[in-house]
């Protein structure tokens, strides 16, 4: 099973694009699960029909996915960019949605698989959006919106994060107590995310591991592209996209 997430795919970056569509298109995996900010924004599923750039990109990236999940199941997890991503992509795409968090027994072994953003707990500014714009009335009132006024609104935001970054602005952590907690209770002994950019392999202090995905930027340098591969006997792998 292949996990990827934080492609954060746009109109303006076709070398990430083709990198995942070629990925896609080659993977000896028997599943791939995408677990979260595949879009660096999406702003309602109506903007695929919108006959400009940004609709005929999302248009390639639900036909590069569509056919994929013809080969190999496709699931998608929402992640902080995509959460507003709705029933009609994943029908047009043939995605699978999941839940986040999501226990995936594969073999012997338990995993949890999660976006990440509800685990970084210091980001207080964060979590408060979090927990305003997750609720049904913030979504039905946003996407009731005109599509120009909502591609703004995101670009706003957008605009509103990068000034933050440039001033410096520091980034929480995945929560470990909350971490462990979260793997208690779903009986897993390793917990799997994306979010925050910083992949590395922790060991937590109740014995149990936390992996962190890395995001997909081919234009940085060097370019940053990873999977995670899961297997059957229980073993954990990072491999470049080009040998998956
Ligand atoms: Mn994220």
């Amino acid at each position: 099973v292949d996990l990827i997430s934080d492609l954060h795919l746009s109109p303006g970056d076709t070398a990430t694009f083709e990198a995942w569509r070629t990925y896609l298109s080659r993977t000896r995996a028997d599943a791939v699960f995408i677990l979260g900010d595949l879009f660096e924004v999406w702003v309602g599923d109506d903007s695929v029909d919108a006959p400009d750039e940004v609709g005929r990109f999302e248009q390639s990236c639900a036909d590069a996915l569509a056919l994929t999940a013809r080969r190999v199941p496709v699931h998608f997890m929402p992640g902080n960019r995509d959460f507003l991503l709705g029933a009609d992509f994943i029908a047009r795409a043939g995605l699978v949605l999941l839940e986040d968090p999501t226990v995936l027994q594969l073999g012997q072994r338990r995993w949890l698989l999660s976006h990440g953003d509800a685990l970084c707990l210091d980001d207080f500014d964060y979590q408060r959006f979090r927990a305003q714009v997750r609720t049904p009335a913030w979504r039905d009132a946003f996407l009731a919106r005109p599509l120009p006024e909502r591609r703004a609104l995101a670009r706003g935001l957008r605009t509103e994060s990068e000034a933050r970054k440039q001033a410096g602005a520091t980034y929480a952590d995945a929560d470990a107590a909350l971490s462990q907690q979260w793997l208690a209770l779903a009986d897993a002994d390793a917990l799997v995310h994306g979010h925050t950019h910083r992949p590395r392999d922790h060991a937590l202090p109740g014995g149990q591991r936390r992996h962190v995905l890395s995001d997909w930027d081919l234009l940085a340098s060097p370019p940053r592209a990873e999977v995670v591969r899961l297997a059957r006997d229980g073993t954990f792998a990072r491999m470049p996209p080009g040998e998956a």
